[in-house]
């Protein structure tokens, strides 16, 4: 994590933006972030989930925006550092969406 931080290139975006919606990320309208919607089956599941992700963040030290009702669990991954989108919300989405098959 030496260094600054870089905002994704054109390049990076055109490679790696459709392989996010594949995964069902969509791109923030009016905001360089990414966004997915889970659902568990119950609360259990859902905060099992979190927890798996919130020990990520913690090690990444990369945190998600999130937002929990019961089963479900909304978030929203942006580098505030930046300012936009980087390689650590990719690195990250990819481990969230792993840990959502747990
Ligand atoms: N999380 C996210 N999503 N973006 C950041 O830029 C960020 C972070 N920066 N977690 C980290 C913490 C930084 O504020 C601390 C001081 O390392």
């Amino acid at each position: 994590q030496a260094g600054k931080i870089q905002s994704l290139n054109e390049e990076e975006r055109a490679h790696l933006l459709p392989l996010l919606r594949n995964a069902q990320w969509v791109e923030v309208v009016g905001r360089d972030a990414i966004y997915k919607e889970f659902i568990f089956k119950d609360f259990n599941q859902a905060f099992g989930f979190m927890s798996r992700v919130a020990l990520q963040a913690e090690k990444m030290d990369h945190h998600p925006e999130w937002f929990n009702i019961y089963n479900k669990v909304q978030i929203t991954l942006s580098t505030h550092d930046c300012g936009g989108l980087s390689q650590r919300d990719i690195t990250f989405a990819t481990f969230i969406d792993q840990a959502s098959l747990m």
